[in-house]
């Protein structure tokens, strides 16, 4: 997902590219604000942090870009690699959190962790029918 800085600093197609750039495949893509109670299920595993509030807020604060991405097995460990680090200022030059972000709320992008993540947010965000 383009988060909403980066969907409002224009690096929407910077991003996209990259990712069909190094071959993988976008097989959905749609630009939408996401609502509170989706916001808040997408993040369900941080409800007891302090910074849920301001997550959620920020989420939804403006437009995201939401994307299937498909590739062979390791392609979610590669994806989360080219996001770089959660905290921007650790992140690698050359990772998109490196290149683009300082703040670590504010970081651009979020890919999921795992299968099983992915697949729950997948059917959140587009439906049933598009993990697989
Ligand atoms: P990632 O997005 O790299 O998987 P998570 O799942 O640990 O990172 O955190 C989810 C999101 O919560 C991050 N993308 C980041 O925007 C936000 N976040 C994480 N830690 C903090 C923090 N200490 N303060 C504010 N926001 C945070």
């Amino acid at each position: 997902m383009v988060k909403p800085d980066g969907v409002a600093s224009g690096l929407t197609g910077e991003i996209v590219s990259r990712i069909e750039r190094r071959g993988f495949s976008v097989v959905a893509l749609e630009k939408r604000t996401m609502a509170r109670e989706v916001a808040e299920e997408h993040y369900g595993e941080h409800r007891e942090r302090p910074f849920f509030g301001e997550l959620v807020e920020f989420i939804t604060s403006g437009p995201v870009v939401m994307l299937a991405v498909e590739g062979p097995e390791g392609t979610i460990d590669a994806l989360r690699r080219m996001a770089g680090s959660t905290n921007p200022l650790d992140a690698d030059p050359g990772t998109i959190r490196g290149d683009y972000a300082t703040d670590v709320g504010q970081n651009v992008v979020h890919s999921s962790d795992a299968v099983e993540s992915a697949t729950r947010e997948l059917a959140l965000h587009f439906g049933a029918g598009i993990a697989g």
